[in-house]
């Protein structure tokens, strides 16, 4: 066990889980607890890199192993350098995708062989899980009507404004994650919540604070609600 708390978020394409994630921090910091925000693929300079390759439209064709080892890549510099430092500080660790991402994207809509994910999960996530996980879940075309309208009103910092290698398939593949999704959360009722994320987002942000008190209690520092 590592005193800091380590909470994911994860969901289909425009679902909301990067807004979601900066709105917690904010919330968290705002009781005055130590926060890192980051993400995968990504939250290192060397996974930032993988991360633009993995997402370049014009990345050359490869199999869903070589895809499942360049997230591993990337995500075993990301917890040697930023998550487990920062859990083993005592601080909140807050990621946009993990490792549900990869089981949902690779295994379960892209084909690699289950024994495989479970080795690479086993080698290089090792007992650093989540202790929650905080499942954002939308209708695909919802999604993809978000990920499209952003795209269209705002680029998005490093990454390139148009569809990124993902966000370019069909409306049945997306589904395919949604389903991947809801299967985790329902496999794992004490890791992971679903959230609806088809609501507004004050009444996402509201539902996402409701499972961080309700699964951390005092931890989170908010009063505790009156029962008089
Ligand atoms: N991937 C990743 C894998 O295949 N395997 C892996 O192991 C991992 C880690 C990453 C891609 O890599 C794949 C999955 C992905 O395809 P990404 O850009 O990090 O790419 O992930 P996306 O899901 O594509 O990120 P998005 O930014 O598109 O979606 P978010 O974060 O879910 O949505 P967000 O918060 O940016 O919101 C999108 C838009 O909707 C609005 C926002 O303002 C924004 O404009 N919005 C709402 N509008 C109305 N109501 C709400 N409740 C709203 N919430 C947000």
């Amino acid at each position: 066990m590592t005193p800091g708390k380590f909470i994911t978020f994860e969901g289909g394409e425009g679902s909301g889980k990067s807004t979601q994630a900066r709105l917690l921090a904010e919330r968290l910091r705002g009781l005055g607890h130590d926060v890192v925000v980051t993400r995968e693929p990504g939250g290192t300079p060397f996974a930032e890199q993988v991360r633009q390759l993995l997402l370049a439209p014009d990345t050359a064709p490869h199999g869903p192993v070589s895809e499942a080892l360049m997230f591993y890549a990337a995500r075993a510099d990301h917890l040697e350098k930023v998550i487990r430092p920062a859990l083993a500080a005592g601080r909140w660790v807050i990621c946009d995708r993990f490792s549900d991402s990869t089981d949902v994207y690779q295994s379960h809509a892209g084909g690699l062989d289950r024994a495989m994910f479970d080795m690479l999960e086993h080698a290089i996530v090792a007992a650093t899980r989540p202790s929650l996980t905080l499942v954002i879940d939308i209708d695909a075309r919802l999604g993809q009507e978000r990920a499209t309208a952003r795209r269209g009103s705002a680029s998005r910092g490093s990454d390139s404004a148009a569809a990124d290698a993902y966000e370019r398939r069909d409306i049945v593949y997306h589904e395919t994650l949604r389903r991947g999704f809801l299967a985790i959360a329902e496999a794992e009722p004490q890791r992971c919540l679903v959230i609806d994320g088809a609501k507004p987002i004050d009444n996402v942000a509201a539902a996402v604070w409701a499972g961080v008190s309700e699964r951390f209690g005092a931890d989170t520092g908010a009063a505790a609600p009156r029962t008089d």
